[in-house]
């Protein structure tokens, strides 16, 4: 069957479900093709920390009232190291703060909006391919249980993350690939326990580096350091516990993580990603089809977003007044914003994480680091413009 819309959104994670809502407030019509099922999407367990910024967008967009409630807004982070903590006060040194509101619950607030609507939003597509997006009618074909469909388009969104059909799409003369693997992974558990603190924790210690975050009053985020060479297998709830013990002590002994039922516990691989131009013909990528930062930072969701506000305006200037400076800018006012994040992600990651290459004197240039970021306001303010999220950069109009 042949269908049509103005955008065909492939991918129905962050970046594509806000996508899809913001051009209906601009009474843009789309389609969202998802090859997951929705139970898999709203329970996918990742991100949790949002920008003030990107807190502003969900509530301008009408989407923030679950998060109103159940938000729980940061006024700070803390890191430690030879067991000391040091906090980062965000309000004193930048006026903003954050939200802890898992991914996976924007992204069921932002599902319940588009069925409750009516809106097309398929789930369990197979087969995902696009073509023609070097012409002015793109199309989306997809198999569902009536066989095979075609979605006629004037432009497509690749937001189907790292691992989609979009980016691969592109003729690879078109892309400059920027790719850095790091020495290690991160191994995050979901536990039914009170969280350690109501601020998240960054851990730097000899054994590696742990982070405490959480979802709830009674869920904890935890995440250890792990060898790339590791899997779940070689990590039974006890060894995590012990370890996460270990390399979140106190030197006054005075701080224990109460542990509970680990009621999920996966391996994620911490690496740098950026293709350049994040768009060819009418084909635009947005969120991590285009761009994957470590972890460590807090910027990936958020970054997400930050491509679709772009994007949206861009599509929404063309069908207002037939222009096409935005779209022709949009890669550039995005890569802006994801460099930077890049950077800071990067940063934080060299300075809290173990590096099993490392010399003795990378290592104490590292505790220098560490001590002069918790003991310079300078510093600190840095650290904290960063990571409540730059501002949003202007429109890029050549
Ligand atoms: P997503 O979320 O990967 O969504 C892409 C969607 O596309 C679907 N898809 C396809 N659909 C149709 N056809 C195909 N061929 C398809 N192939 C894929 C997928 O099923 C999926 O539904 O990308 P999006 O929307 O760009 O969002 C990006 C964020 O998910 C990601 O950047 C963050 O989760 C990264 N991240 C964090 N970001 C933050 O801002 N703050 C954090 O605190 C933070 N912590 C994290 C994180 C990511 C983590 N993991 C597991 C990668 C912590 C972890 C552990
Ligand atoms: C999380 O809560 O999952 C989280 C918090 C901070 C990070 C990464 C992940 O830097």
């Amino acid at each position: 069957m042949r269908t049509r819309t103005q955008v065909g959104i492939v991918g129905a994670g962050p970046a594509g479900l806000l996508l899809s809502h913001l051009l209906q407030r601009e009474r843009i019509e789309s389609i969202v093709i998802e090859d997951r099922s929705r139970d898999y999407v709203e329970n996918r367990i990742r991100a949790g920390v949002l920008e003030q910024g990107s807190v502003e967008i969900l509530n301008q967009a009408g989407l923030g009232a679950r998060m109103a409630e159940e938000g729980i807004v940061h006024e700070g982070i803390e890191i430690r190291f030879d067991g000391v903590g040091h906090r980062i006060d965000f309000p004193s040194l930048t006026g903003k703060r954050m939200t802890v509101y898992g991914q996976h619950e924007v992204v069921k607030d932002m599902i319940a909006v588009r069925l409750d609507a009516g809106l097309p939003l398929i789930f369990e597509a197979r087969d995902v391919s696009i073509r023609d997006f070097d012409r002015e009618r793109p199309t989306i074909r997809y198999t569902d249980e009536n066989g095979g469909q075609e979605i006629a388009c004037d432009f497509v969104a690749g937001c189907d993350g790292f691992h989609g059909i979009c980016r691969p799409s592109i003729p690879d003369t078109v892309l400059t690939h920027y790719d850095r693997v790091y020495p290690l992974n991160w191994l995050g558990i979901l536990s039914q326990s009170r969280p350690p603190s109501f601020e998240i924790t960054y851990v730097h210690h000899e054994r590696g580096f742990a982070l405490m975050s959480l979802r709830s009053p009674t869920l904890s985020r935890l995440y250890l350091q792990v060898s790339p060479d590791d899997e779940l297998a070689d990590w039974p709830d006890a060894r995590v516990w012990e370890e996460l013990h270990r390399r979140t002590a106190l030197a006054d002994g005075d701080f224990r993580i109460e542990e509970g039922p680990i009621l999920q516990k996966g391996i994620t691989p911490v690496r740098s990603f950026v293709v350049e131009p994040m768009q060819y013909g009418r084909l635009f990528l947005a969120g991590d089809a285009a761009h994957i930062v470590p972890p460590t930072g807090a910027k990936g969701m958020n970054l997400a977003l930050a491509d679709v506000r772009n994007l949206t305006e861009a599509i929404a200037a063309f069908y207002r007044d037939g222009t096409t400076a935005l779209l022709d800018g949009y890669s550039a006012r995005c890569l802006r914003r994801v460099w930077n994040a890049q950077r800071f992600s990067w940063w934080m990651t060299t300075m809290l994480h173990l590096n099993p290459e490392d010399t003795p004197f990378d290592r104490r240039r590292q505790l220098a680091e560490l001590d002069y970021v918790t003991s310079s306001e300078a510093a600190m303010r840095s650290l904290a413009e960063n990571y409540v999220g730059l501002p949003f950069e202007p429109a890029v109009v050549n």
